[in-house]
Order: structure tokens, then sequence, then C-alpha cells
């Protein structure tokens, strides 16, 4: 997979929100946003949902707009305020559930409306709300699809956080939504998630002037969790809402902030990868800003970041590889490289030529590490190096001899 090229945010054609990633065939990710509205007032005016979706976690579609507030009799004559919502796939049908006032006094009135479709991707259709479900800051409605296949729904918001299950028909409540216990410093964006049996709910907190995402585990979807802290620091955003998925093996974090705009309310989509300790736990995770660096640990290394990618001189990106390397003066340049004490670090280069004992020159803080080879039988190569303590460790890759072409590093310590 190659991932070098700005990837963080990965929708930039319009202000996105409060991503629900899914995958329904392992084989595409699709992802649910809500939709800020240029110019913004608050979120008042968000509206006119639209998903997302690759093959690749690079290459992203806009699969256009599913559904507006046009579209919802029940819903609040003003219409906007098309919050953040999530979908489900059960027995042949696509379940779009969204948060939506139905009156013009908008945070007493939120109900969770449900919008079906025989597609994932188009042709929603409103089928009302959910009844005995809603009212004063009830927001942001997550469904989960246990293996045994009952579902179950999450909303919260205004100091409440509940959880009910679902009846075959996906839109009736089969007990009561009920306050689930043990979360701490609940705010909103609750998303449910079952990884090796263990039931995980991350969601925003409280903390001022912006909210770290928090993660809590229990054996049953309904609690009582056990809150095992933040995992995820504040994305420079007055909202941190997000949603957790497994596709191809690798676990990704999806949220949002608001690097294109400068504007809390004019956000926009991003994925990192996240991982998981031995025992379960999600290790902190790391928002950058490229897709350069991969989040992959190697048998017991742990992975930290790469903040800053420069091509310079011939260099360019193209289908997703670092070409023109072999020319005269050019090369690539990593920065941010954290150094990890008495850690030492391994950079991986993932690489693909056409040449035999092609190679490039890698060069750490100045110092000539000589020539990488690609020559190995798979194709990466790797080598152990000294970084300085800090975050301010800079690694380049230039002279190349011979037609290669980067597809993908990565640093890892032993
Ligand atoms: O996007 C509108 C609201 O902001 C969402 O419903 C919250 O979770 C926060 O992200």
């Amino acid at each position: 997979m190659a991932l070098l090229h700005p990837r963080n945010p990965f929708i930039t054609s319009i202000y996105t929100a409060d991503p629900s990633a899914h995958t329904w065939d392992g084989e595409t990710v699709y992802v649910y946003a809500s939709h800020d509205i240029d110019p913004a007032r608050g979120c008042d005016l968000m509206d006119r949902y639209h998903i997302f979706s690759s093959k690749d976690m690079v290459n992203w579609v806009d699969e256009g707009e599913i559904l507006s507030s046009d579209d919802v009799k029940w819903g609040r004559t003003e219409g906007g305020f098309m919050w953040a919502p999530d979908c489900i796939y059960k027995d042949g049908t696509y379940y779009f559930y969204y948060p939506h006032p139905s009156e013009t006094r908008w945070n007493d009135t939120w109900k969770i409306g449900v919008a079906t479709s025989k597609y994932p991707n188009k042709d929603f259709t409103d089928q009302g709300y959910i009844e005995g479900l809603g009212g004063f800051a009830l927001i942001d409605p997550c469904v989960f699809l246990d293996d045994d296949g009952q579902a179950y729904i999450y909303v919260g918001g205004g100091g409440k956080y509940l959880g009910a299950k679902l009846c075959p028909d996906m839109m009736t409540l089969e007990t009561e939504a009920v306050q689930m216990e043990g979360l701490h410093d609940f705010h909103e964006a609750t998303w449910v998630f079952k990884r090796n049996g263990v039931y995980y709910l991350s969601y925003s907190d409280n903390q001022q002037p912006e909210n770290n995402m928090r993660i809590a585990t229990s054996d049953s979807p309904l609690g009582p969790w056990t809150h095992r802290g933040a995992y995820m620091t504040p994305v420079g955003c007055e909202t941190t809402h997000g949603s957790v998925m497994e596709f191809k093996g690798q676990w990704y974090q999806f949220y949002h902030n608001q690097a294109v705009s400068g504007h809390g309310t004019m956000r926009s989509i991003c994925v990192d990868k996240i991982f998981f300790d031995d025992d379960g736990n999600i290790l902190p995770m790391k928002q950058t800003t490229n897709g350069l660096f991969s989040y992959e640990i190697p048998n017991n290394a742990i992975a930290y970041g790469v903040d800053k990618f420069e091509l310079y001189g011939g260099a360019y990106l193209e289908d997703g590889k670092v070409k023109g390397l072999d020319a005269e003066g050019s090369g690539f340049k990593l920065a941010g490289i954290e150094g990890k004490g008495d850690l030492r670090a391994t950079i991986w280069v993932k690489y693909a030529t056409q040449e035999r004992l092609a190679k490039i020159r890698l060069n750490v803080n100045g110092r000539d590490e000589s020539y990488i080879n690609a020559l190995a039988t798979d194709d990466i190569t790797r080598l152990t190096v000294k970084l300085k303590p800090g975050t301010n460790n800079e690694v380049t890759f230039a002279g190349g001899k011979g037609d290669i072409y980067i597809t993908e590093v990565l640093v890892s310590y032993l």
C-alpha cells in the first residue's frame, strides 16, 4: 500500500465532520460523515450528508449526497442540524441513523431518524424516527451489531449516555434506553466496537477548551464499562468525534480537525492507524498530517511518528510513490522523528524498482549512513540508526542509484 502523499485531512473538497467508518465486505471502506456548511453558523446549518469510499484508505471517492433535512418530513421546518450520523448493514438493508430536531426549539427536541437503502452509498429514504429515544441534547447515535445478530443503539449528550437493544426491525427499542455505568467525564461522540471478544466504547470528554477521546471496555455491549483513560489528545478543534474500525487486519481511528479552515465548525475528516498492546489497551494515538508514516509495528517494536515530509530537487510524487530520486540533487526529508532514549530506531523503507542493485543514500541528522540497498528478496529494506533524544531528528533519502520508487517509510523502536 502506497501511503506517500498528504493524507490528513483526506477530504478537502467540502467540510466534513463526525466520520463513522465501516466496511461491509472487507474490500471497501465507507465513511458516513456529517457536512459542515461554509460559511458556518455554529453547527446550526449542518446538512446534506455525503458518503466517502475507498478501497485502499488513500484514494477516496465522494459518493455524493445521501440525505438532507429537506427529505425529513418530521424535522424542524427550518432545516439544518443534521449532526453526527452512523450506519449499519443488516439482512440486505443499510440503516442510516442521524440526529435531528423535530422543532424550532432544537436542543430540546432531538430525535434519532432512520433512513434505509439497499445500497451502502445511495438511494436512502427516510423512515421516520425511533420512538422513545430523544429529547434534550441526545445526539450522536451509534449502532453496534453483535456477532449473534443483536443490534444495540447508543446516544449521548447533555450529561446522558444511553444504550438500548434494538428490535430486528432496527427502528424500535427492544429495551428502554438506560444510562450506562462506568464512563468517566462523558461528553458526546459514542462509538462502540468489538475486538477479541471485548467491547470498546470510545467517546469525547469535557476537557476545555478542547476534548480528549477516551476509551472504556466491557464484557457486555451495554456495560457496565471500565474506564481505560484518554488515548487521543485534542484535535485542535472545539469538538472531538471519531470512529474506530478494522480494515484488512489494521485498526484505524477516524476523526476530524479544523486543519483546512482554521475554524471549529468547518471541519475536515482524517484517519490514522491505531494499535493495541497485548492486554488489549489502545496505545496513545498519534495524529499525522501526511500519510508517509505508517504505524506498523514489526514484532515487539513500538512505532512513533514522522511529522514532516518534504520533497526536494527533482523528486516528485506519482501514484503514491516518490520518484525522481536518481536525479542530481533530488531527495526527500522526514522531520520531527522522535528519539526514544535508549531505544534503537529502525528506518523501514518500502520500495519498488525494476533495476538490479538499486540503492539510495540514507542520511540521519547530517550523518551519512551510506547506501541502503533495495535488493532484499522482499520489497522492504531497513537500517537501525542512532537518533537524538527529543523530536528534532531528521532523516533524508537522496542520491538514488537506479530507478527506485519509495512507497512507504516508517520508524520503529527496538
Ligand atoms: O457535528 C455536530 C456535533 O459536533 C456532533 O454531533 C458532535 O459530536 C460534535 O462533533
